[in-house]
């Protein structure tokens, strides 16, 4: 084992104390948990009173970002400490290689107790963990099942995000060898889609308004990408699926069923148990009386701004229960004395549209998705209350705890430790722009394969598979980024610079056009195999067509 010194881990004060233990870890990540819905970023939605203490203790950091906005890849980014091109995950169709090195398993060698509990959805098990608790794909919202380490797989009754906290805590109380550091890693599923909130939220939810963004309505005009997308809350989220119109209420009013629709709102009722699904048709049932009535006078904006009230009651009402949880384990850490020496994550696997350019979902490089939550507590070392604005992404998660943790980090990671930020030695960071890259299409909601670069002042991004072309924003002046200015001749220099230097960061990081297309073609000759659910068909068909006659 190799300690770096680079951070002391003694008392302060005299030295006549005690060694303190190196510093534990407690890694909080939510699914899809857009900053927009946290009162630390902006309380325009709801209060999120717990996370909140976790800024107030430690430092909120406003530009931290994912380097591919998507479930499965960013975790793989965030235990890898590589981008998706070099780890091989670059979809949540692909497996994860587990040849993969990752932090925990490094961790572990190097003296950590390390448990994780919750969404990994990996499809194969985690490395590197004395305890796991996982569950299965993306799991369930309502009395889910868990593959554990110890017990083979197991079915728990009750909510979701209850559940994960109730083992996490039992970890700590029960498991956690006292004379060890650990590492733990408490992952929700929630907030993600289909939204079911707790049964002791939906009464206050249901009956919630809230502000509409200012881009709810977006034409697309000048981005072929965003319009292809299919993630409109109007056009493309379900009725049964996602907003809880009942199958039979559908029926009545003629709606036609958009994606998986009643298939998956049928296989959530049916994991309800009977007083679960009394709260549900006690909350849903005069909100479909309602729809029932307004419905048929709406006109296109009044349905749009209907959905999105709907859609906002249940993911917001889903937050609900992961700040309360959150607080749940801040209470026990206090309580237990395990605050002093603990260093405290909450971010998201990605962010999410909550309605801007009138979308839900995430998979863009523009900033709802691009950018994630990021707020970390460490009481003596963070100073409380503080603010970065440093460009930091999931990419540094790796080495930053393999630094705190005195582990020597493998070359060939390629983030970099938060550390100096996190302590205030600012003049130690100098990354001015980070890297995307996306890969997910053709598949559900339909996002063109991108990479982008991001400065402080501007985002290029290339759509290179399906549609071929370009973009740019200045996002000082346009920050909802509606302006492609890519063609505007009073941006050509800046252009041109920011192509050399994307060529440039390309290069650093090891990606190249040789590599997407490789990642296309092992895609394309999977599909053409085993077929793909979910994926606009006739598009699938135009991309393989287009292929065949090109080879
Ligand atoms: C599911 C959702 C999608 C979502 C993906 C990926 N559809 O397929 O809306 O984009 O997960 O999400 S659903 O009809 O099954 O809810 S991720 O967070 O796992 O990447
Ligand atoms: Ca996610």
């Amino acid at each position: 084992m190799i300690l770096l010194s680079s951070l002391s881990f003694m008392g302060c004060g005299s030295g006549e104390k005690e060694p303190l233990q190196r510093p534990n870890i407690i890694f909080i990540m939510s699914d899809d948990h857009a900053y927009q819905a946290i009162s630390a970023y902006d309380n325009r939605l709801m209060e999120t009173p717990n996370i909140d203490r976790i800024a107030k203790m430690g430092m909120l950091f406003t530009n931290a970002s994912v380097t591919n906005s998507i479930c499965a890849p960013s975790r793989a980014t965030i235990l890898t400490g590589k981008h998706s091109h070099l780890n091989g995950k670059i979809d949540n169709h692909f497996p994860f290689d587990t040849t993969n090195i990752t932090f925990p398993q490094l961790l572990r060698k190097g003296g950590y107790q390390t448990a994780m509990f919750g969404k990994l959805h990996f499809g194969n098990n985690p490395k590197g963990f004395d305890q796991f608790k996982i569950l299965p794909g993306q799991g369930a919202y309502y009395n889910p099942d868990f593959i554990t380490k110890k017990e083979g797989e197991i079915n728990v009754h009750g909510y979701v995000t209850d559940i994960i906290t109730d083992m996490t805590i039992d970890w700590l109380e029960h498991e956690r060898q006292p004379d060890q550091p650990f590492m733990l890693m408490y992952l929700h599923k929630a907030p993600h889609r289909s939204w079911l909130m707790a049964e002791r939220h939906l009464a206050e939810f249901t009956n919630r308004t809230f502000s509409e963004p200012s881009t709810l309505f977006d034409d697309y005009a000048g981005r072929p990408a965003a319009k292809e997308a299919e993630m409109s809350i109007l056009k493309h989220m379900a009725w049964s699926g996602d907003s809880k119109i009942f199958p039979e209420v559908m029926d009545e009013l003629g709606l036609e069923e958009i994606g998986y629709d009643k298939i998956r709102y049928h296989h959530e009722m049916g994991r309800l148990d009977s007083t679960q699904r009394q709260s549900f048709l006690d909350a849903y049932t005069p909100v479909n009386e309602a729809f029932k009535k307004a419905y048929p006078g709406m006109t296109e904006t009044e349905l749009m701004q209907w959905r999105y009230q709907r859609y906002m009651q249940d993911y917001l009402g889903t937050i609900k229960a992961v700040d309360e949880n959150v607080g749940r384990l801040l209470d026990y850490l206090e309580e237990n004395q395990l605050m002093e020496n603990t260093i405290i994550v909450y971010t998201s696997d990605q962010g999410f549209y909550l309605g801007e350019h009138g979308w839900f979902d995430k998979r863009f490089a523009y900033d709802e998705s691009f950018k994630t939550p990021l707020l970390v507590a460490w009481p003596g070392k963070v100073a409380p209350g503080s603010t970065s604005t440093e460009m930091v992404q999931n990419l540094d998660f790796a080495q930053t705890f393999l630094d705190i943790a005195g582990v020597a980090a493998p070359a060939d990671m390629q983030g970099e430790s938060l550390v100096p930020l996190l302590t205030g030695q600012t003049d130690a960071w100098t990354r001015d722009a980070v890297y995307y890259h996306y890969y997910e299409y053709p598949a559900e909601h339909m996002v063109n394969r991108h990479y982008a670069l991001v400065s402080e002042d501007y985002k290029l991004i290339h759509f290179y598979y399906g549609l071929d072309y370009w973009e740019l924003y200045d996002r000082k002046k346009d920050p909802h980024e509606v302006n492609n200015v890519y063609d505007d001749p009073a941006y050509a220099d800046i252009r041109e610079g920011l192509h050399l230097q994307l060529e440039k960061l390309r290069e650093t990081y090891g990606d190249s056009t040789e590599l997407s297309q490789q990642y296309i073609n092992t895609f394309l000759d999977d599909v053409e195999k085993d077929g793909i659910f979910g994926v606009n068909q006739e598009k699938l068909k135009e991309l393989l067509e287009r292929r065949n006659k090109t080879e």
